[in-house]
């Protein structure tokens, strides 16, 4: 069963966040998916989905990846999406400093280009050290950078706050880092 939830709720990171039309979903400008249809549209690629695993996986997840609208009716992921959807987030000032959780093999590119979005809509980050810690783990070994990120602020970047407490950012450049 546990197999099975984190198995689903991978396909459904998939669905909402980078291809939806992998099961020929689509989802509206917000990223929000109509729950039964989500549901109908993974069973019919031969998914054992029900409501029941759904509502445990938003309710379960670890990062709290995904949520509900108010009567339940639709769904979305919180952040991570790669696709253009408009997630109306909240500006927020950041604490004193924020981590980013890397590995040895891009600190160099990063230490000539600062901090990148890559293939996601903002570079993440988080308000403690252990959360990145785990977001460098899933490349190999750990590389913790700290990131200025009320300097930033003062100086006129934006930081948004994901509802699951991710801290998003266009950018880092490189004198805001410490290596
Ligand atoms: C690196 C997961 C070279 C960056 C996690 C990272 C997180 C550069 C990789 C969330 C660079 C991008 C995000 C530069 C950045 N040159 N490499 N200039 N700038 N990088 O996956 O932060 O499970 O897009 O250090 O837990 O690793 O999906 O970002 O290693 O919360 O919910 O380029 O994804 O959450 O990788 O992870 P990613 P990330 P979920």
């Amino acid at each position: 069963m546990e197999k099975h939830l984190k198995q689903i709720s991978k396909f459904v990171s998939l669905v909402l966040r980078h291809k939806p039309e992998t099961i020929g979903l689509q989802l509206n400008e917000n990223g929000w998916a109509d729950v039964q249809e989500l549901i109908d549209k993974m069973n019919a690629t031969g998914a054992d989905v029900t409501l029941e695993l759904i509502n445990t996986i938003v309710e379960t997840n670890d990062k709290k990846r995904f949520v509900f609208n108010e009567d339940k009716t639709m769904i979305r992921a919180n952040q991570g999406h790669s696709i253009d959807v408009e997630l109306n987030l909240k500006e927020v000032q950041p604490p004193e400093l924020l981590y980013h959780g890397t590995v040895e093999k891009f600190v160099e590119a990063i230490r000539k280009d600062g901090l990148k979005k890559m293939e996601r809509h903002h570079v993440h980050l988080s308000k403690d050290m252990e959360t990145a810690v785990n977001v460098g783990s899933r490349r190999g070994k750990p590389f913790i950078l700290t990131i200025e990120s009320a300097k930033m602020y003062a100086d006129g970047h934006k930081f948004y706050l994901s509802e699951n407490e991710v801290w998003l950012t266009d950018e880092v450049p490189v004198q805001y880092i410490r290596f």
